[in-house]
Order: C-alpha cells, then sequence, then structure tokens
C-alpha cells in the first residue's frame, strides 16, 4: 500500500492536503507530517481545513502551511488548483464539511489516506488505507522515515507524534500497539520532548471549561449501586460558565475514575431543544445496545444519542435504559 501511495505521490506536483472537518490532532499531524514529506520531494503541497486548527495543535504548524477554508475569498478556486486532492485520517467526502462542494467538482484525481475504515471507501479514484495503523500518522511515519533518513525534521517528528498521542489518548487506550510505542520512541530519539508535546496538547484547558467540569461532577448522581455515573448540563450551565460546546469534550469519560463506575453518561441540553447523551462503558455494558433505543448509535463501548426534551423526561428514560443493560450484562459476570 505504501509502495502505491509513494507512487501516487510522484505522478503529481501541486498536492492538496485535507482532513476531516473540526480536525484532531491525527488529522493536523498528518498533514502537517506528509507536507514536509512532500516538500523533501520537491513537491508543492498546501494543506487547508475547516474551519480552523484548534489552538491546542497550532503550535505545530511551524511553517504557517496551513490555510483556513476560506469559500467566497481565497479558496473560491480551490477545486481548480490541485493536480492530486489527498483526503488524510477520513474516507468519506462528506466528512470534508464546508470543503465537499470543491471536492465533488475538482477535476483532480482524489484519493484518502485514512486508518479508521466503517467500509470500502467510495467517492476516490485512490485508497491508501489500512485499518491495523493505530494513527494515520503511523502510515505517514512508515512512509516517510526510510525514504528521508533519520533523523526527521523536528517539526515533522512532532506532528507525527501528536497524531500518534492524539489517537491513542497519550497512549492509554487499547489501540496503543507495541508498533505505536517503537514508533514513539524513535521520535523521541529524534528530539521530540514527550513532556513539552503533552503540556501543549493537553494542559491547555480555559478556566470556563474547569468550571463546567466542576459543576457536572459535582452533581453527578450515581446508580445501580454506583455502576452507572450519570452527569448532566443544561444550558443555562454553559451561560453561567461561559463554557462553550468545545468545553464537553471528553467530560463523559470523567465518572469512569470512579472505582465502582462501569458505565458513564452525560446528558447536555441542546438549543433546539433536544438533548444529546454520549456513554462511554468500562468493559462489561454494552452502551451501543442502549443508544439504538434511541436512534443513535457507535460502538461497543463508546455510543451515542439524541433524543427529545425536556430533560427530566430525557434522564428518565436514559436511567431505566441503561440500568436495564446493566442488570442484563452484569449479571453474566
Ligand atoms: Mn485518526
Amino acid at each position: 500500500m505504501l509502495d502505491r501511495l509513494q507512487s501516487f505521490l510522484d505522478q503529481h506536483s501541486r498536492i492538496l492536503l485535507t482532513t476531516h472537518e473540526n480536525p484532531d490532532g491525527d488529522g493536523i499531524g498528518t498533514c502537517l507530517g506528509l507536507a514536509h514529506y512532500l516538500r523533501f520531494l520537491g513537491k508543492e503541497p498546501r494543506i487547508v481545513v475547516s474551519p480552523a486548527v484548534p489552538g491546542n495543535l497550532r503550535w505545530l504548524d511551524t511553517e504557517g502551511w496551513i490555510e483556513q477554508f476560506d469559500p467566497t475569498g481565497l479558496h473560491a478556486e480551490l477545486a481548480a488548483w490541485p493536480d492530486a486532492w489527498l483526503l488524510v485520517d477520513a474516507s468519506e467526502p462528506h466528512r470534508l464539511g464546508g470543503m465537499h462542494p470543491s471536492f465533488e467538482s475538482t477535476k483532480a484525481p482524489r484519493a484518502c489516506v485514512d486508518h479508521h475504515l466503517k467500509e470500502a471507501p467510495r467517492g476516490f479514484e485512490h485508497e491508501f488505507t489500512d485499518p491495523t495503523a493505530t494513527a494515520s500518522g503511523e502510515l505517514v511515519y512508515d512512509l516517510a522515515a526510510p525514504r528521508m533518513g533519520l533523523p526527521l525534521p523536528l517539526p515533522m517528528a512532532e506532528a507525527i507524534y501528536a497524531s500518534l498521542i492524539s489517537d491513542t489518548g497519550n497512549f492509554r487506550f487499547s489501540n496503543s500497539t507495541g508498533k505505536v510505542h517503537r514508533m514513539a520512541a524513535d521520535l523521541i530519539e529524534q528530539g521530540v520532548q514527550p513532556a513539552r508535546s503533552y503540556q501543549r496538547i493537553y494542559l491547555q484547558d480555559t478556566p470556563s471549561k474547569v468550571k463546567l467540569w466542576a459543576r457536572a461532577l459535582e452533581r453527578m448522581g450515581l446508580l445501580g449501586d454506583g455502576a452507572f455515573g450519570l452527569m448532566v448540563l443544561s444550558l443555562e450551565d454553559m451561560r453561567a460558565c461561559g463554557a462553550t460546546h468545545d468545553d464537553l469534550d471528553e467530560l463523559v469519560q470523567e465518572p469512569t475514575r470512579l472505582a465502582s463506575v462501569e458505565v458513564a453518561g452525560l446528558l447536555y441540553e441542546l438549543p433546539d431543544g433536544g438533548v444529546k447523551l454520549s456513554l462511554r462503558s468500562k468493559e462489561a455494558v454494552d452502551v451501543n445496545a442502549v443508544c439504538k433505543l434511541f436512534g443513535g448509535g457507535g460502538h461497543r463501548l463508546a455510543s451515542g444519542a439524541k433524543l427529545d426534551g425536556p430533560m427530566p423526561v430525557a434522564q428518565a428514560r436514559v436511567e431505566a435504559a441503561v440500568l436495564a443493560q446493566m442488570d442484563h450484562e452484569l449479571s453474566k459476570i
């Protein structure tokens, strides 16, 4: 697969690198890692993201290469620019969000570089995918390191390291393979400072976010003999803390800090009157089965759904459904 990717890159010069909307560390790290490699090959890469680079990842763009998608100005004619369009860390064109119409109208060959695949990619002339890879950045390292020689330039090494820590939750998740650890070790030997990367990517909270999390945790309910930890937030809570929607990211995990908790949940009010549910399971309980009851989904250990309001009604339905699922599954162990 990497040889195929290399020959695809060899055949093109103006290569547009994009990732899914609301890019994460793997999307940004992969775009930057590839851009460094393409420059090394004498190519002319561009990176365009929508809507913007998250604040905690901006330091990775040491050369100022990343452009924010501007459909009415700078990027009105984006479709006409590239010789090849590469979507990284996603393999469904609609995940480009605002850039999707440009992607659909370009005459350039379109390809994806990705590792999480629900099904075979559609909408591309070429696909470079490996579902066994932990992060898209892993594919960039495997492609570029043998061809560039070591050490990689430090900004490139830091971009790839950011990919790895983003998709493994700083090496906490079950996808933290031996290979990913060996790759991280290589990158550290090439100059990456793990504490510096960790602090710059993870320790970037605002007081508003900490206030919101404190409020959610203080009011957390424990049900089912402490096995279900549920947090509930209203729009008023968000306003009172001065928090934004982004501040909810990863909050749902917090109840799993408790030894007794098997299932963690977060319910929050949406501006349209609906209620968003997120559930996480440590291991034993299939939370996807619960979310499916409400028309949502995800996977066994992480799932979500949207319910009708008002909150007390949604909360009662969720509590009953989770307790029933826990009764069903925890009785087996
Ligand atoms: Mn990824």
